[in-house]
């Protein structure tokens, strides 16, 4: 007795539902959308992901001959600006800073005690303050005018009076 085995063809091994079909090539394009929107926020609008630097000692940071002793800017002959802020109950070390347009600042931020949060209004610099780390971010201010920066984070009473202002001079 033979039996014929029914032939099993490609066409029907790889069948796919349509409506299912459809849902894959959904997930092909948001992938493709995603990734192209990470791509250009990385590199055409500069975006950039706020980077743990280094490690510190919180309770010896802002002592000693490091740059958190004497916080603030640091100048470069080509112009640029790195900024050194720390960041306790519930102040912003410096408070009052100027640079000048078209300039590229670096911050450096650290807390000498709970986490503290570090926004500047109108920019995209916003980072979180880690106690026994540095957050660096740069910025290149091609706009005069005056930014605050505020902490985000909520660090006691006193935390809404926690600000400072970057003056971005022409
Ligand atoms: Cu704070």
């Amino acid at each position: 007795m033979s039996e014929e085995t029914p032939e099993v063809s490609a066409e029907t091994s790889l069948h796919i539902d349509p409506y299912e079909r459809n849902w894959m090539r959904l997930t092909v394009v948001l992938l493709v959308v995603f990734a192209t929107a990470v791509t250009i926020a990385g590199f055409a609008l500069g975006f950039q992901v706020p980077s743990p630097e280094e490690r510190v000692d919180p309770r010896t940071v802002a002592i000693g001959d490091g740059p958190f002793a004497d916080p603030g800017l640091r100048e470069y002959p080509d112009g640029s600006y790195d900024l050194y802020i720390v960041s306790q109950m519930f102040s912003f070390s410096p408070n009052e800073v100027t640079v000048r347009a078209g300039s590229e600042v670096t911050f450096y931020v650290t807390s000498i005690d709970v986490q503290h949060g570090f926004k500047l209004q109108n920019t995209n610099v916003n980072m979180q303050i880690v106690p026994g780390q540095v957050s660096k971010l740069t910025v290149t201010f091609d706009e005069p005018g005056t930014y605050d920066y505020i902490c985000t984070e909520y660090c006691g009473s006193a935390h809404a009076q926690m600000y400072g202002t970057l003056t971005v001079e022409k």
